[in-house]
């Protein structure tokens, strides 16, 4: 096992560069629950390796969502068949082996396997496993590493990794954001990205639906702490009302946050009756992945999330307890 840019073993680009231009077939995987850098970062490869004339399937656990579809140039396959005997298996965004689904034991049958990631990796698995935990989306190492293979650049794969680093960087207004982020992106734009079209599809391509689900949502909002910390939640009977899916609530707790004075955002989500996940974002200095830990989840700083096995009314009792005796509730100001 060889392992980049975490003190273990030494496995850089370049390699990972060597063995891929000797592979003829390879298959490429997504995490599941697909965002817009483990797909866009998947499909810029795999055009880009196409274009090399490869075999390349991308691999997924899960149905595309509605938003990213456009990704897809039919490389796309949940049949786990076209991953069966590849030369190179290669995760993308994914070090987590659990982040596999049902393809876990599909993945480690390819003759060589390789990970790319951005995420610190607790427990690398792969026969090369390269980490750049600096870089804001896997899209910009995936740009690397085709500036390293000589790939001349195109405007569907320059479309592709645009995808997946405004996607992760919130359309670069995150603080992984960096210099390098948007050296990477004036160099697309000599590829032929179309920035305006891609967002469109992106960004304001949703469902009636969901702005209906957003309005019951935040609604039914409340302001705790003087106005420092935003709460509400989604209902499954919301979710009818609305005709929406749980997935569409996604954007509601970015919405709580962007309030002024709201240093914390929270958004409880009723999956049933004994279970709610709770998504949590903070806007400064408070880390909101301390207060998740305590209820065993993770994240980050700014963004983090837990599950409680509790009815709606209870898990919210839950949290609004827990951030009024959290830092945010004993500093006088914020
Ligand atoms: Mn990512």
């Amino acid at each position: 096992m060889k392992t980049g840019n975490s003190g273990v073993g030494k496995t850089d680009l370049q390699e990972i560069s060597e063995i891929i231009k000797k592979a003829d077939t390879l298959a490429l995987y997504p995490h599941v629950n697909m965002d817009g850098d483990t797909l866009g970062s998947c499909m810029a490869l795999c055009l880009a390796l196409k274009a090399m004339g490869k075999k390349v399937d991308v691999i997924i656990d899960d149905a595309i969502p509605d938003n990213l579809k456009f990704l897809d140039d039919g490389s796309c396959t949940e049949d786990l068949k076209k991953g069966e005997g590849v030369d190179i298996a290669c995760c993308l965004d994914c070090a987590d082996r659990e982040r596999l689904g049902k393809r876990g034991t599909l993945f480690p049958s390819a003759g060589i396997t390789v990970s790319i990631d951005h995420h610190m990796v607790a427990n690398p698995f792969c026969d090369y496993n390269y980490t750049d935990t600096e870089a804001a989306a896997t899209g910009e190492i995936v740009y690397k590493l085709l500036e390293i293979m000589d790939f001349p650049g195109s405007k569907e794969a320059g479309n592709a990794l645009f995808t997946a680093i405004t996607t992760d960087t919130g359309n670069f207004q995150y603080s992984n954001t960096r210099g390098e982020t948007h050296r990477i992106m004036a160099k697309l734009y000599d590829w032929g990205i179309e920035p305006d079209r891609v967002s469109v599809l992106i960004y304001d391509s949703n469902r009636p639906e969901r702005l209906m689900l957003e309005s019951l949502s935040l609604s039914r909002m409340e302001l705790l702490l003087g106005g420092k910390v935003a709460i509400s939640y989604v209902s499954q009977k919301m979710l009818e009302q609305a005709g929406a899916e749980m997935y569409e609530s996604e954007r509601i707790v970015n919405e709580l946050r962007s309030i002024a004075g709201v240093e914390v955002s929270c958004l409880v989500k009723e999956n049933s009756i004994r279970e709610c996940k709770v998504s949590m974002r903070s806007k400064n200095d408070f880390d909101i992945s301390l207060l998740a830990s305590k209820f065993h989840g993770g994240g980050h700083k700014k963004a983090a999330g837990f599950t409680l096995n509790k009815s709606l009314d209870q898990a919210m009792l839950t949290v609004k307890n827990a951030l009024l005796e959290s830092e945010i509730g004993k500093k006088e100001d914020a």
